[in-house]
């Protein structure tokens, strides 16, 4: 398996577990002005609001793979989308992981706009790897349901490839939200060990270095020490 390692700071969060996540994988929420996206954000980091004002906030959690234990940070984009902040929307699409398109499942026109949200990211540089999440939020407010599931299920397989699946969430009653995000993080990771990414860098994946110990730095020569392969070596000593 093929993994460009880079060195970048990754000890942003203040969570003593970020020094032991193995991968940084990039995600991206998407979808109309109101649908949730923050909500969704704040359900998964528990928090009661994001900063106010923010046209795009910018996120991180660490999630552990059930089977594995293997933790991961995920690096996660919330644009603002509404009408005058798509041009700069636009700029943060490129080499995500994950995008998570989301709409109102009271809401058809938010639905049918996910047609706008995947072109534009396969127009910004998507990868056919890239896995897409459609996300139908505000389940609770089913009485006021416009959309449902079979035509989603349907859009899904049909425009969003063989990466892809559906989830029903509410963020207002806590439903599914982290599902969506442990079950989509552990396919990638799958995919990750199985060899599935020829460059994980281009679909927005890092493999989290960490400092070497010193037994090991004593023991190579300042030459061998800028080798990254040796480094890589190193690290799986
Ligand atoms: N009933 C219900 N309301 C929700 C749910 N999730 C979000 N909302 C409400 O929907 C409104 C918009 O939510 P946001 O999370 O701000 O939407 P957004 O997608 O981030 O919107 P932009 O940032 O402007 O693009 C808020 O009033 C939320 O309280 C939900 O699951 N159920
Ligand atoms: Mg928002």
């Amino acid at each position: 398996m093929s993994i460009e390692i880079r060195t970048m700071p990754y000890m942003q969060l203040e969570d003593p577990n970020a020094e032991k996540c193995e991968y940084k994988i990039k995600y991206m929420l998407l979808g109309d002005y109101g649908v949730g996206k923050t909500s969704l954000v704040n359900c998964l980091l528990q928090r009661q609001c994001g900063a106010d004002g923010v046209i795009v906030d910018h996120v991180e959690k660490i999630l552990a793979h059930k089977e594995s234990g293997v933790l991961c940070l995920l690096d996660i984009i919330d644009p603002s989308c509404s009408d005058k902040n798509v041009a700069f929307v636009h700029k943060y699409v490129r080499r995500r992981t994950c995008y998570v398109l989301v709409f109102d499942v009271t809401n058809r026109v938010s639905f049918e706009r996910l047609n706008y949200w995947l072109n534009m990211i396969k127009e910004n540089g998507a990868s056919p790897l890239s896995y897409i999440v459609v996300v139908g939020n505000k389940c609770d407010l089913d009485d006021q349901r416009s959309v449902y599931n079979k035509e989603v299920v349907q859009w899904t397989r049909q425009y969003c490839g063989l990466f892809s699946c559906y989830s029903e969430v509410s963020c207002k009653e806590n439903y599914n939200v982290n599902k969506v995000f442990e079950n989509s993080m552990s396919s990638i990771y799958e995919n990750i060990v199985a060899g599935g990414y020829v460059r994980p860098y281009d679909v927005g994946i890092t493999m989290i270095q960490r400092p070497l110990p010193q037994c090991v730095t004593d023991c190579i020569s300042p030459v061998k020490r800028k080798d990254k392969r040796c480094l890589q070596s190193c690290i799986v000593l």
